[in-house]
Formats: structure tokens, sequence, C-alpha cells
């Protein structure tokens, strides 16, 4: 038997190919939407990837069968134009699939069309393949109708991920604690967005805010936070021991909100956060938000989560969205490791490129498409 995949940009053309190369005997073993090309994950084209496959008709007897039934088949409807032909072949072949479904042992799921492209597209964005599939299968536990279009299997997807998101409790601060530290690898964007943050709890919500920086290795940090200081004109302290931070603390008692920039290197040092516990309680009297970004790949994003796992982590703020087109790192981390999602930001401009990580805005990255408009 010989067995090869053909890629068209769509069904027809795909089986077109098949015919043209293996004839009326093919069989498709399966299909599925994938993207091809494109350039830093944009201007990718979609494309149907079929397996077919082939048995010489010298072979086996029951090739012969096979081509008596297509002799047949071609008397029966020789006055049927191309499309209706076509049409015929189809529904011959997706009958062919359905009962190779049910007797095949597949690795993968196999799920209806459209929510198999509904599947594609979460892969597209790095979901982790096995998630995805659960996801799916969630979803096809809940919908009675299978038949669906991509649209509508999309729009079924959404909705399942805005309750997955719900139950995580993802979107903005609710503001019960009063030391908020902002932790995360080094350049992600820690300060900028507490400086976004600081402006819209001032702006917006009307609070008393006050800074507290803890990272001093580099002159340049201290500089770009008071600037954001001076600009937002709220106090900043520079603790550059544990003692200038409980002193800090002590000072800004009054203030509704205290947001802490920290150094990405502190809390990887087992000796730091000791330390740090010693002056407060890491659980009760701070909240700890790990800030990450989106440009980092999706396995490197585990790891680094796995670093912090040493003090409580809150929520996630995930940065710089306006530099990729893969939202999944957003799923899998949520899913994976129970946590929610505090903010997105998208880009440099303080204060406004940040915004709620609502449930709604969480599921409509993940459902997007690369020639999608915001
Ligand atoms: N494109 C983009 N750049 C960002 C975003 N947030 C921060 N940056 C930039 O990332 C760089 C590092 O930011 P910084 O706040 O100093 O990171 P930190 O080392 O974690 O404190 C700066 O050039 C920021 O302007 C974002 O959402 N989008
Ligand atoms: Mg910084």
């Amino acid at each position: 038997m010989k067995v090869r995949k053909y890629i068209a940009p769509s069904m027809p053309e795909a089986l077109e190919k098949v015919r043209n190369e293996f004839g009326e005997d093919a069989v498709i073993l399966s299909s599925k939407v994938i993207y091809t090309g494109g350039f830093l994950g944009l201007f990718k084209k979609r494309n149907i990837e079929v397996v077919a496959a082939y048995e010489p008709r010298t072979i086996k007897p029951s090739s012969i069968e096979k081509q008596q039934t297509n002799i047949q088949y071609k008397n029966k409807f020789p006055e049927l134009g191309i499309d209706k032909q076509q049409q015929i072949v189809l529904e011959e072949l997706r009958s062919l699939r359905k009962w190779m479904e049910k007797t095949t042992d597949h690795s993968e799921k196999s799920f209806p069309v459209a929510f198999q492209s509904v599947k594609e597209l979460l892969i597209h964005h790095e979901v982790e393949n096995h998630l995805a599939d659960q996801v799916i299968a969630n979803v096809l536990q809940q919908v009675k109708q299978t038949d669906l279009t991509f649209q509508e299997a999309k729009q079924v997807v959404k909705q399942y991920l805005v309750e997955l998101f719900t139950q995580f409790n993802c979107g903005a601060f609710d503001y019960q604690k009063k030391f908020i530290h902002l932790v995360g690898p080094t350049g992600v964007g820690k300060t900028t967005t507490i400086a976004k943050l600081a402006a819209n709890s001032m702006i917006k919500d009307g609070k008393k805010v006050a800074l507290i920086t803890t990272d001093t290795y580099r002159i340049a940090a201290i500089e770009q936070l008071k600037t954001y200081s001076n600009i937002l004109d709220i106090p900043l302290e520079i603790a550059y021991t544990m003692e200038d931070y409980q002193k800090a603390r002590l000072k800004f008692q009054e203030y509704d909100l205290v947001f802490v920039d920290t150094a990405g290197r502190n809390f990887r040092d087992p000796k730091y956060i000791a330390e740090l516990g010693k002056v407060v309680d890491l659980e009760h009297d701070i909240e700890t938000y790990l800030v990450l970004s989106l440009t980092t790949k999706a396995r490197d994003l585990t790891t680094l989560f796995n670093q912090f796992k040493n003090i409580p982590i809150k929520r996630l703020i995930f940065t710089k969205t306006d530099e990729t087109s893969s939202y999944g790192a957003i799923l899998n981390l949520v899913y994976e490791r129970q946590i929610g999602i505090a903010y997105l930001t998208n880009g440099q401009n303080v204060p406004d490129d940040i915004n709620k990580a609502t449930p709604t805005l969480l599921a409509n990255l993940l459902m997007k498409l690369d020639d999608d408009h915001d």
C-alpha cells in the first residue's frame, strides 16, 4: 500500500491531486486544516492536508472489487458533470472516513471537521496538543450538534474558554492588599507595568499610591522608576537593604496601594526569599504578581514559572501581547498551573497600553486568526 500526504488550498483541490496520482481507488485516511508558510507567525496560509493511501490493483482481489465498483459508478453517472461527480466521490470518501474512524485505533483524537479546525487554531497559537484535545473534547460533551460551521464551532469553544478563565479568577486587582509586588525575569516589563498600574489606580480608581523599588542593581533601573514617580507625582523609596524595605513599608502605611518593583534575580535566590520571609508574611502581608512576556517561547515560560514557585504567586501579568500573534501560553499556564491572569500589556506607552485580563478578552485572543483585525 502506498501512502502519501497532499497539501492544497481547498478540499476539492487536494482531492484532485490525490486522484491525479492514485486514481479513483485512493482511500482518504485523514484530512485536517493546517497553516503553512508565513513570516514571524504572520501571513500564514490556511491549507488542507489530506493523507491518502492506494493499493495497487494487481495485488489483491479486493482491489478488483473496488475497481468494479468504480466502473459501475462511472457507468451509473455518465451524464453528471465534474462537480456532481466530485460531490459523489466526496460522499463516498466521507463514509469511508467514518468507517475508518470507527475501526482504527487512533493515537490522536479525531473530531468533527469544524471542531478539528478550531483545535488546529489552538495548536497554531501554541496551545499544548493534549490540552487542545481536552478543550475540544470537553466542548463536544456539552454540545449536542456536531455539524456546525467553523465560525459556529469557534463561538462555542470561545464560550467554553470564557467560562474556564472565569473559574480561574482572571481580571483586574480587587485591592485586597496594600502591598503589591511585581516579580519576574529581567526585561519583561515589570517597571513599565508598575508605572501603568500606578497611574491607572490613581487616575481611574482614585487611590493614594506610592512606589518602592528593591531593584538596585542597575542605576538605570532606579532612574527609570524615579522618572515615572516624578511624572506621576507619587513618592518613591529606594530600598537597598531589607531594613530600607521595612522602613519604606512603615512610611507608606497610610497609602491605599504600594507597588514594589523588584529585581528579576532576587526571587530565584532562596536566601533572599528566606530573608524577605522574615520581614513580611509572603502569604498574607503582600500580593505577588508574576510578570511574564508573551514573546517568550511556550516551553521557556513553564521553566520560568517554576523558578518563581518558592513564593506564593497571586496571579500572572502577561506583557508584550503586541509583539506576538500566538497566545496559547496563556491557556497552557492557566490550565496547567491553575492560576489566573490579572492584566495584559500591549505596548510601551504609559499608562495606556494595559488591559484587564477579562475572560472574554483572553478567549478572544485565543480564537484570533492571523488575518483578524482588532
Ligand atoms: N512592545 C512592548 N514593550 C514593552 C511592554 N512592556 C514593556 N515593554 C518594554 O520592554 C522593555 C523592558 O521594560 P522594563 O519595564 O524595564 O522591564 P523590567 O526589566 O522587567 O523592569 C522596555 O523597553 C519597555 O518599554 C509591552 O507591553 N509591549
Ligand atoms: Mg525594572
